[in-house]
């Protein structure tokens, strides 16, 4: 039944999937990030196993109806970071807003970057999704923000370039791979915010180790309009040309929760 949501009405998620109604002792995703965080100087860069290296074999880009989705097969690792274990990598994913509206999940002093990408890796003892979701650290997903500059960014072409091909949800096709490292920022990688949440998407779990990166990625102001405007939910949508926009959960409370840095 992950169809029946819709990323708009965040707030009413719960009424279908208990666990996305944030309760006094919940841990959701996302947050706002700010002053409020503790330094700490042991956080080390992560090792992200296999970024470096083309992958064999054929990656899928996909649309789940709420993202699109390329999924990388095996072969890359993060460890390292605070982590508490390997955690192989699955997936990776966007959100975004509109034409003229930003669109992360997470905010920085409030601040809402126009995309975030979002890359999933499973504790490497658990076999499979569901039981990672049973685990509070059984997931760790690495966060970029994304912000726009003049410039294409060519390996970020990779995967905008794809994008008509997966118009609505269901529609999938094969992307070659490329050593994911070419996507991420070139300096400052032992730069980031970890606190424990959810996922962002229903079932909501609170399963989650976030890592968010504190340099951004740069795509150009084409290649976000490419995913607000070419990306559909259902075919109907396409068919009215009405595009998947403002895929991002609302932010939630720290509560009791830290958030560690290890920035300076
Ligand atoms: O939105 C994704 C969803 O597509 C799925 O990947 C899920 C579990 O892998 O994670 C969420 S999110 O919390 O990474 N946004
Ligand atoms: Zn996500």
């Amino acid at each position: 039944h992950e169809s029946s949501f819709t990323s708009s009405d965040s707030y009413s998620w719960g009424d279908m999937f208990p666990s996305c109604y944030s309760l006094i002792d919940h841990h959701d995703s996302p947050i706002n990030l700010d002053e409020h965080m503790v330094r700490n100087a042991s956080l080390g860069a992560l090792y992200l196993e296999g970024f470096e290296e083309t992958q064999t074999g054929h990656w899928t880009l996909k649309n789940d109806g709420h993202s699109v989705i390329l999924q990388v097969g095996s072969g890359m690792a993060v460890s390292g970071g605070g982590l508490p274990d390997v955690y192989h990598t699955i997936q990776l994913h966007f959100h975004w807003g509109g034409p003229a509206s930003n669109g992360s999940e997470h905010t920085v002093d409030r601040r809402r970057y126009p995309m975030e990408m979002h890359i999933v890796n499973i504790k490497s003892i658990h076999p499979n999704l569901s039981a990672a979701l049973d685990d509070p650290t059984g997931l760790a997903v690495l966060g970029f923000f994304i912000d726009v500059v003049y410039a294409d960014n060519v390996h970020f072409g990779h995967i905008s370039q794809k994008l008509s091909s997966v118009a609505y949800k269901g529609q999938a096709t094969k992307v070659k791979p490329f050593p994911l490292m070419s996507l991420l920022p070139k300096h400052n990688m032992s730069q980031y915010y970890r606190y424990y949440g959810s996922l962002t998407t229903p079932p909501c779990s609170q399963a989650v180790v976030w890592t968010l990166y504190e340099v951004p990625i740069y795509i150009s102001w084409s290649q976000l309009a490419q995913f607000t405007s070419q990306i559909f939910s259902t075919e109907e949508d396409a068919e009215q040309v009405t595009p998947l926009q403002n895929n991002f959960r609302h932010i939630h409370h720290i509560l009791s929760r830290v958030v560690s840095a290890s920035i300076d």
